[in-house]
């Protein structure tokens, strides 16, 4: 069957500055929120940041950047999704004027990537609140990070904008139901944070986001500004129809985020979710105004799904999973407990794209695994054909969609060069088809070496998906 991706389709990677940066203290920069996590989202945050945190040193792209779009350029790629380091442009987060030294590093970065050939696709906020905002606002609950993201937004448009043409306004915006430190910078413990806090921090969240999308567009209308959700689709553990509603609630928690951003108000569901908890939003007549600025597109990061239930005593909660839902018992699992589900993928581009009819990017999507570096014929590799298996059999399901009539820009592989994970801080949940010699101990030299996914990430994108067979 010959291939249905589009002409132009955007094949490529996916990376966050905290994850992969290192230099957490060069170039001007103050920790972010990720230098004291260094457990992930596994245990409290420390109060400074400590040597075993392996984000301080990440795998040094801070430094070498340059050789490893070289790789990704060998590669193909089309695109380049990173995020800036909120804490390099204003390291404390509430000053009037940006850092200079921070800035000039993105020029260089966004220059380099765009003399590869590859779209430039940023990350405006990712999991990295500078750390003083965390400690002395408590991040998002406070009404004043909206001035302080959009300044700190707008000085990314104005120098940026010009070479960079994609943004995204907050990765997995709907991750701070159940991680608020890590998506919301809300340094109150997650046990003892109200649902009314809560929910206020969201809700400056969505307004932050609409906001900024409305100034990158007053600033130059050629700019395309997305939201970014998790993607988890939620099915019935049976057919009875409690089960049925137990999954759709929870597909409500999820939907909440895209139909703000899409539809520009509060859908119903959520209303009523929020009076019977007895929270009352402090929503302004400007607020309210400023929600009707509506993204130009739909991206996400698509992992696994779960299933729901309504019988509390089938409630049990799968291993790894920090959205939490219920094991299905068909899917098989990563060494991390997430569900594999490439068919699931396609559900969600269909459900998505018929929800709110914006164009859709799948801007992370990989399988973390433990990796075996090997000799063959004297090169040092890893044979991943796990890895090889979990793309191809999305990428499948992916051009199904795409025959289903979804409109869909691109994709981008989440971490195409190992990088520190984002829930728990380790190096050996590896998703790269670049590994990088660092361990969960620190030691390693960091040098790069091409997996056998390399070459198939490579034929796939060169013969734009035909490769797919
Ligand atoms: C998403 C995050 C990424 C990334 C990925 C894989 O939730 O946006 O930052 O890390 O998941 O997760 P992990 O690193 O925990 O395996």
């Amino acid at each position: 069957m010959s291939t249905t991706f589009p002409e132009g389709f955007l094949w490529g990677g996916a990376v966050a500055a905290n994850q992969l940066e290192g230099a957490y203290l060069e170039g001007g920069k103050l920790p972010s929120i990720q230098d004291v996590m260094p457990r992930g989202i596994a245990a409290p945050p420390t109060e400074e940041p400590t040597p075993d945190n392996l984000k301080l040193v990440g795998i040094d792209f801070y430094h070498r950047y340059e050789a490893d779009l070289d790789l990704f350029a060998e590669m193909g790629f089309k695109v380049f999704r990173f995020s800036i380091a909120w804490s390099r442009i204003f390291p404390r987060g509430d000053e009037e004027t940006p850092n200079e030294e921070g800035l000039a590093f993105y020029d260089r970065l966004i220059d380099a990537v765009r003399a590869r050939g590859m779209e430039p696709l940023v990350t405006i906020s990712h999991y990295e609140t500078p750390l003083h905002l965390a400690k002395t606002y408590d991040g998002w609950v406070d009404r004043r990070l909206i001035g302080f993201y959009e300044r700190y937004a707008r000085t990314l448009f104005e120098r940026f904008g010009d070479r960079v043409r994609y943004w995204l306004t907050f990765n997995e915006i709907n991750a701070v139901l159940h991680a608020p430190l890590m998506s919301g910078g809300i340094w109150t413990p997650k046990d003892q944070l109200s649902k009314a806090d809560l929910y206020q921090a969201i809700h400056h969240e969505l307004v932050a986001s609409a906001s900024v999308t409305r100034i990158a567009h007053e600033l130059n209308p050629e700019l395309k500004v997305g939201c970014m959700i998790i993607a988890i689709p939620t099915y019935p553990l049976s057919p009875d129809p409690a089960d049925v509603w137990a999954a759709r609630q929870s597909e409500h928690e999820n939907y909440t985020f895209g139909d703000v951003h899409c539809r520009g108000a509060y859908p119903g569901y959520f209303l009523r979710k929020l009076r019977e908890e007895g929270v009352e939003l402090h929503i302004t007549a400007e607020d309210t105004e400023t929600l009707r600025n509506t993204v130009d597109f739909v991206s996400f990061s698509y992992y696994m799904s779960v299933c729901a239930t309504a019988d509390p005593a089938k409630q049990i909660k799968g291993q790894g999973n920090i959205m939490g839902g219920v094991p299905n018992p068909t899917l098989p699992a990563s060494e991390w407990g997430w569900q594999i589900d490439p068919l699931g993928l396609r559900i969600v581009l269909n459900d998505y794209w018929e929800r709110w009819g914006k164009p859709l990017f799948i801007v992370e999507n990989g399988l973390g695994a433990r990796d075996e570096l090997v000799e063959v014929d004297g090169v040092k590799t890893v044979i991943d054909d796990y890895r090889i298996d979990y793309l191809r059999t999305h990428l499948i399901q992916v051009r199904e969609a795409i025959a289903d009539g979804v409109q869909l820009w691109g994709y981008t592989w989440w971490g195409p060069i190992d990088v520190v994970s984002a829930s728990t801080a380790q190096l050996s949940k590896r998703y790269g088809f670049i590994y990088v010699d660092r361990h969960d101990d620190g030691s390693g030299t960091l040098e790069r070496y091409r997996k056998k996914s390399f070459d198939a990430y490579r034929e796939i994108i060169t013969t734009n998906g035909a490769a797919l067979g």
